[in-house]
């Protein structure tokens, strides 16, 4: 079923550039066909050992209104709001979509965290992926399995510019150059009574 060769012809890979000034951000709606999409989904929510760590924002400690794991090449950890993860070798699964996602965007990844938002109460509050650890100008490759929800972006310097847009299932959004230095983004909550999400964000620790 995980035929890497099969698995890439299906990729659909024609991105649409998001149109915000001092970003790079494109967005592959159809990256992965639905079907293959529903499969990864049961996977990863079946396999993976999902964590509940305790962060620190602003001074105060709360549990994480998500569950994450992190898989890397190796043994690098990333340390972000006051939490140090450490990785778990990347799983067949977790290759195949590296070697799809390393096919459209010629960056290459050792590590790729994995968020899953378990109700419309879960999520991501506003940030940048501007860890230390991930060098001057990251590329982030964000792939969406399950329920559809709005990704939000702010500028950092003029917050009354703003973009919403919503991520879909088998879909990849790639933020790239000085995204990260100029925007923050998030994952809000939302009322509506929803089902699961998992999120994939590729990254380079260096
Ligand atoms: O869930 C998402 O789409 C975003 C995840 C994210 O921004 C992160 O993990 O840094
Ligand atoms: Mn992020």
């Amino acid at each position: 079923m995980y035929n890497l060769d099969s698995y890439i012809q299906e990729a659909k890979e024609i991105p649409v550039k998001l149109p915000l000034d001092d970003a790079e951000i494109f967005y592959y709606p159809n990256f992965i066909s639905k079907k293959t999409a529903d499969t990864y989904f049961q996977k990863l929510r079946k396999d993976t050992q999902w964590q509940q760590d305790v962060i620190t924002v602003f001074g105060k400690t709360h549990p994480q209104p998500r569950l994450t794991a992190l898989f890397g090449a190796d043994r690098k950890t990333y340390t972000y709001s006051g939490i140090t993860m450490y990785p778990t070798p990347f799983t067949k699964i977790l290759l195949y979509i590296k070697e799809s996602v390393v096919q459209v965007c010629n960056s290459n990844f050792n590590t790729v965290l994995l968020n899953l938002y378990r109700s419309g109460s879960d999520s991501n509050g506003w940030h940048s992926d501007d860890e230390k650890e991930l060098g001057k100008n990251p590329v982030i490759a964000s792939v969406s399995f399950g329920v559809e929800r709005f990704f939000q972006l702010k500028n950092k310097k003029d917050t009354s510019l703003t973009y919403k847009l919503t991520l879909h299932h088998g879909s990849l959004l790639l933020m790239k150059g000085k995204t990260q230095h100029f925007w923050h983004h998030q994952i809000p909550k939302t009322k509506a009574p929803i089902n699961e999400r998992i999120n994939l964000t590729f990254r380079n620790i260096v």
